[in-house]
């Protein structure tokens, strides 16, 4: 096969209706939360004693309120971290809130989140650590088992599910022995259950990391990946022209979906990613820390978001069950700077031709504007639902007094979203797609 005829296939590679939907949600919460809350660890240790468990102040729409006021769509709690010590009272284990003394043991924080969302009107999801320095049956085939019986409940008894988040964290148990994980079986389940959630694991099915935690990007973020990668998504070409083999990959990689990784690869598969990153230093609550600046927590939104992936952003609850007053501060400046870049968009009701000739990659789309304005940001969109991920790159051109027209941006992929920031005075915007793996199609553009 012609690598030209190759990449006409690649382009075809689409996103699930589910994978549109997580798109579409674009920014939700992490919430770390757990016994670490109160020995002020990152990592347990197993052996905690679920009597140090008491947030006597417990807000779940407090959480809510807060990650909302940002512009977050939805949120994501650790039912379940290293440690193994369950928020809700599984049956499974006497490792969990059902021994603490918060609400008499009585309590369930996965129920009172999920309330939360619902009453709050964002989509809930759940992380459940497949490692587990608790259970004695770790590191043997019960332990998939135990596993599978407490995702069962977590996917049945606490309404709808938006994600499911699979730490492909490997460490020791108890018993000193790692844990062969059955992620095949673990996404069985939450397909017969949840068949609208989307699955978070480092192999995909549905998304996968960004390959590191400090909220960084890559340059080109393609969805299209190869199958060696995302090797439990499912494979929507046959292997590329250039016969390889790139069973080496892994997300941290500077290149996932270039043309010159897909070309050698098995069979590509569709697998956005997820950027995530805390708001402070670490994933669970220690008061000597900080949370970040707005600039940086505003240019993370705009390389995740605005860079055809999604924000998942961690904000640690206190001992006390609530969010510390500085991380909501720091929430509600996110949320307005987003809105006073976002407000009002220029290009509403805009006239847009589109110049593509049949058979050639390349096109230009023209914007005009209702008279000069100031601009700051273009947002472009492909029609990835239907079309797939197509360009490869692309150039803004504005018109300024005199007629001229004057490159004020040049990017690379577009993908779900585009954000670029540029700084010009104009009525009239082109943008031109220098290269595609095949016609793109773009969504109405929008101009801030
Ligand atoms: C990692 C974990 O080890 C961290 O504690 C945290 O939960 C992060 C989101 O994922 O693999």
């Amino acid at each position: 096969m012609s690598i030209e005829s190759y990449l006409r296939e690649a382009a075809a590679v689409r996103p699930s209706e589910r994978q549109m939907m997580w798109y579409d949600t674009e920014f939700y919460a992490f919430i770390h939360f757990g016994v670490n809350t109160f020995t002020d660890r990152e990592w347990g240790l197993g052996d905690e004693d679920p009597a140090i468990f008491n947030p006597v102040d417990l807000d779940c729409d407090q959480w809510v309120e807060a990650v909302k006021a940002a512009g977050a769509k939805g949120l994501v709690i650790t039912a379940k971290h290293h440690d193994g010590f369950c928020l809700w009272p599984s049956k499974y284990t006497e490792h969990s809130v059902k021994n603490s003394p918060w609400k008499n043991g009585r309590g369930d924080v996965v129920r009172e989140a999920a309330e939360a969302c619902r009453k709050g009107g964002i989509k809930f999801g759940f992380y459940l650590s497949p490692w587990d320095r608790n259970c004695a049956l770790y590191g043997t085939d019960e332990y998939n088992d135990y596993y599978k019986a407490q995702l069962t409940e977590l996917l049945t008894e606490y309404g709808d599910v938006f994600m499911v988040w699979f730490d492909g964290a490997c460490g020791e148990g108890p018993n000193g022995k790692k844990q062969v994980y059955d992620f095949k079986g673990y996404i069985d389940l939450v397909r017969k259950y949840q068949p609208n959630a989307v699955i978070f694991n480092d192999a995909g099915p549905d998304v996968r990391w960004i390959g590191n935690e400090s909220g960084t990007a890559r340059f080109a973020e393609w969805a299209v990946t190869p199958c060696e990668l995302t090797k439990f998504a499912e494979v929507q070409t046959g292997p590329g022209p250039l016969k390889g083999d790139l069973s080496h990959m892994y997300n941290t990689l500077p290149d996932i979906g270039a043309m010159s990784n897909i070309l050698y690869s098995k069979g590509l598969c569709f697998c956005g990613s997820e950027v995530d990153m805390s708001i402070r230093p670490g994933w669970f609550y220690h008061s000597v820390e900080e949370p970040h600046s707005l600039e940086r927590l505003m240019r993370t939104y705009m390389t995740s978001v605005g860079g055809n992936a999604c924000f998942h952003l961690n904000v640690p609850p206190m001992p006390n069950g609530r969010l510390d007053e500085r991380d909501v501060v720091r929430l509600r400046e996110l949320g307005d700077a987003l809105k006073e870049a976002f407000g009002t968009n220029l290009a509403a009701g805009a006239q847009t031709v589109r110049h593509q000739e049949e058979g050639c990659t390349q096109g230009m789309y023209e914007i005009s504007l209702d008279g000069q304005k100031e601009i700051s940001y273009v947002m472009l969109k492909e029609n990835i639902r239907e079309k797939g991920q197509r360009v490869e790159s692309f150039v803004i051109q504005a018109q300024d007094e005199y007629g001229r027209w004057v490159q004020i941006y040049a990017g690379t992929v577009i993908g779900h979203k585009r954000i670029c920031k540029v700084n010009a005075k104009t009525g009239t915007l082109r943008i031109l797609i220098t290269a595609a793996r095949a016609e793109a199609e773009l969504l109405p553009i929008e101009v801030y």
